[in-house]
């Protein structure tokens, strides 16, 4: 070991991780970027690490084909009774599966060094800031923490001999045996892989996996699973939300934060221009919004990454600009394709498709090709700070004020562009009820609805019906401070199946129209599902939609509402006893609405 450890939680646990993993070595991280280049010389020398000719510092890896997603089967929120976790989450009993894993644990690092990870998720030593450690023997899993936390020593020093911290024990679950040659992505077969959870005693223990949210256990494990537990014991905040600033050509500012299922692309509009003229928008965070009830009695917002981790497929200058600008240097990327002149590619990106690349697989690929040369879910790791758009305050302590909250999902049909929730118990009901529908990416059949309430179905780390009454508590805590609740949907298509709105740039104008509602200036009208903008109050000013268009995007037509209640009664009923009153009010008075 490196270095002496002063935190006697920290040095037990490390030894105690060494006693049963058994690693040859054990290195502790200080964040440094010599520690980064060390890193990155031993993966060039292990034959992963694939340097790209085309951008500074950049690197390519490719997974083992079994190991491309989280394994949400595979996750597990182990409280002491089933209850606890909910009908959303997998569960076993915590010592059962400890010990488990326990078994996988044994011996597991041999051959490999075990690196010790201190970090924190929110700027050093903030108020709202949370410090984790990640115990890994990946040193793919040590470099995107560079990236996506704030890895250094001096975590360590804040710890100092009695802090506490959250402990993430990581393996890929690929012990070297003497002399044995390691294979580029080493990882465990799908039933070894577990990511477990222990919101009672702030636990993460991750197995068999070295893929994205399975492995850097600061993002969806320890800033949104465990997060969530403690924001529900602590009263604030664990969301599944990007946070943008928008600016009024008066100079105005107004703060969101956004909640979608996968595949809306919530990446996306983190980093939107507005297409209107004088308006402004900056980018705070993607994914993940820890939020507090500040002195002033507001919700304030803050990013607790420090890194975008986003998926590539589909990311152009066409779909995302300044994410493709935040992309030019010192960037990891995971099974995207490699080019003949060293450089990534992947579907949906700019220009000409490649006439030869080497896929995602490591195979030959022409655009003959039967099969896609970037895998669906293939990533970039990118440090939040190259974004051109990155908002000045994005690592203010106290965070942002949070004006506005939306929801939305993906529906082709039924769901108008956009909805302002009647009462903040509206608003909850809102997110409670978001759903999308299925698109390639998901796995299973295509345009199937999917309840995922508050984009929280695979993030909640205890009871989904006490995370709905928390919203409640939290509202009544805040009272006429609380944030405007809006649902979207950019995805309404018309009968022969086009796209009703351009969505992207011009989302600003939608945007807009909440601002306009904050401010109090523009009037809504009243409908079955909640407040509608009038024709006149939603600025389409140049983008040539047509009336008959614009009618048929906002239109609510409460029998295809009605139609949708059976699903909604079922998807609360799984919530038994734990679903709130107030939500089972909300039901009521929306049929009602509906007449
Ligand atoms: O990200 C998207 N947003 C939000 C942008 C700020 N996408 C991509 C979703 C996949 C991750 C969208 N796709 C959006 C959207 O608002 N809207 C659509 C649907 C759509 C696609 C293409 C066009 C219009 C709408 N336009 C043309 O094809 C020319
Ligand atoms: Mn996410």
């Amino acid at each position: 070991m490196n270095i002496d450890i002063k935190n006697k939680k920290l040095s037990d646990w490390i030894k105690e991780a060494a006693d049963m993993c058994r690693p040859d070595d054990i290195y502790v991280c200080n964040g440094s970027a010599e520690e980064y280049n060390l890193m990155i010389k031993k993966l060039l020398d292990h034959g992963s690490a694939i340097q790209l000719k085309k951008r500074p510092n950049s690197y390519l890896f490719r997974s083992d084909p079994g190991d491309v997603a989280r394994v949400e089967d595979h996750t597990y929120i182990s409280t002491s009774s089933k209850d606890e976790a909910g009908p959303t989450n997998n569960w076993i009993d915590p010592v059962q599966l400890k010990e488990t894993m326990k078994g996988l644990y044994n011996g597991c690092m041999k051959g490999r060094t075990m690196y010790v990870i201190p970090f924190s998720m929110g700027p050093i030593g903030f108020p709202i800031s949370k410090i984790g450690v990640e115990i890994t023997d990946s040193p793919y899993v040590v470099i995107n923490m560079h990236i996506m936390t704030r890895v250094s020593d001096r975590v360590l020093e804040l710890l100092s001999t009695d802090g506490d911290f959250i402990p993430c024990l990581h393996s890929i679950g690929a012990p070297l045996a003497e002399g044995q040659k390691d294979v580029l992505w080493p990882c465990a077969p799908i039933e070894k892989k577990y990511i477990s959870h222990f919101p009672e005693e702030n636990l993460i223990w991750s197995y068999g996996s070295g893929y994205g949210g399975n492995a850097l256990l600061g993002k969806k494990c320890l800033a949104l699973r465990i997060a969530s537990a403690m924001a529900k014991r602590e009263g604030w905040m664990a969301e599944h939300m990007l946070i943008l600033r928008l600016t009024s050509p008066e100079g105005k500012r107004y703060h969101i934060a956004a909640a979608f299922p996968s595949a809306c692309g919530k990446t996306n509009l983190a980093m939107m221009q507005p297409s209107i003229p004088g308006w402004r928008c900056e980018c705070i965070g993607d994914d993940i919004a820890w939020m507090k009830v500040g002195a002033d009695g507001r919700l304030y917002a803050i990013n607790p990454e420090a890194g975008l981790f986003g998926v590539a497929p589909g990311t152009s200058y066409d779909t995302n600009p300044m994410a493709m600008d935040t992309l030019k240097e010192n960037v990891i990327f995971t099974n995207c394709a490699l080019t003949d002149d060293g450089d990534v590619w992947w579907e949906g990106m700019d220009g000409d498709e490649p006439l030869h690349a080497i896929d995602w697989k490591g195979n030959d690929w022409t655009p003959e090709s039967k099969t896609v040369a970037a895998h669906p879910n293939a990533r970039f790791t990118a440090p939040a700070s190259q974004c051109p758009v990155i908002c000045g305050d994005w690592e203010k302590p106290e965070g942002v004020p949070v004006d506005i909250f939306i929801f939305g999902g993906r529906r082709s049909s039924v769901v108008p562009l956009v909805h302002e929730a009647i009462s903040w118990d509206h608003g909850v009901f809102l997110g409670a009820t978001a759903a999308s529908e299925t698109t390639a990416a998901n796995i299973g059949a295509v345009g199937n609805l999917r309840r995922d309430p508050f984009a929280m179905k695979p993030f909640c780390g205890y009871n989904m019906g006490d995370y709905f009454q928390h919203w409640l508590d939290m509202g009544d805590r805040v009272g006429d401070k609380a944030p405007r609740i809006f649902y979207v949907n950019w995805f309404r298509k018309s009968d022969d199946g086009k796209f009703l709105w351009p969505g992207f740039s011009d989302n600003s104008r939608v945007l807009k129209w909440m601002c306009e509602r904050v401010d109090g200036k523009a009037v809504a009208r009243e409908s079955a599902i909640g407040l509608l903008p009038k024709e006149e109050d939603l600025d389409v000013q140049g983008i040539g939609i047509s009336g008959d268009d614009m009618k048929e995007l906002m239109k609510v037509d409460p029998a295809e509402w009605k139609a949708e209640i059976p699903d909604i009664e079922q998807h609360f009923a799984a919530f038994g006893s734990r679903l709130p009153e107030r939500l089972k009010k909300q039901l009521e008075e929306f049929k009602k609405r509906l007449g």
